[in-house]
């Protein structure tokens, strides 16, 4: 199975809820926190393109993008029978 890393702060709702929704999807994933680590955080920016927000999800070498992205991946270019269900996972509540 591919490789699935996000990189983290841990005060993050949104990652919070796409940490849920990877879950829910039946995904492990490997969680690297940048908050506290500076040349874990320059990875992430590096990966992905100068993206500085968190969180920052990869599956394998493929950039999937912030929890909004990981959303739009599911619902538009990969749906599943469960979309309906995980999609609910919301960083607001
Ligand atoms: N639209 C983005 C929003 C991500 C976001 O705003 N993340 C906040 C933390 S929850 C952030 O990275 N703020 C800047 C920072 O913490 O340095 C997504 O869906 O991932």
């Amino acid at each position: 199975m591919t490789d699935v890393v996000i990189y983290t702060k841990s005060y993050c709702p949104y990652c919070k809820a796409a940490k849920a929704l990877l879950t829910c999807k039946g995904l492990e994933f490997e969680e690297i926190e940048v908050a506290d680590d500076p040349e874990a955080l320059q990875e992430m920016i590096t990966r992905s393109g100068g993206r500085r927000t968190v969180p920052q999800i990869f599956f394998g070498d493929v950039h999937i993008g912030g929890h909004s992205d990981l959303l739009n991946y599911y619902w538009y270019e990969n749906p599943t029978p469960n979309t309906n269900t995980c999609n609910h996972v919301s960083p607001y509540l």
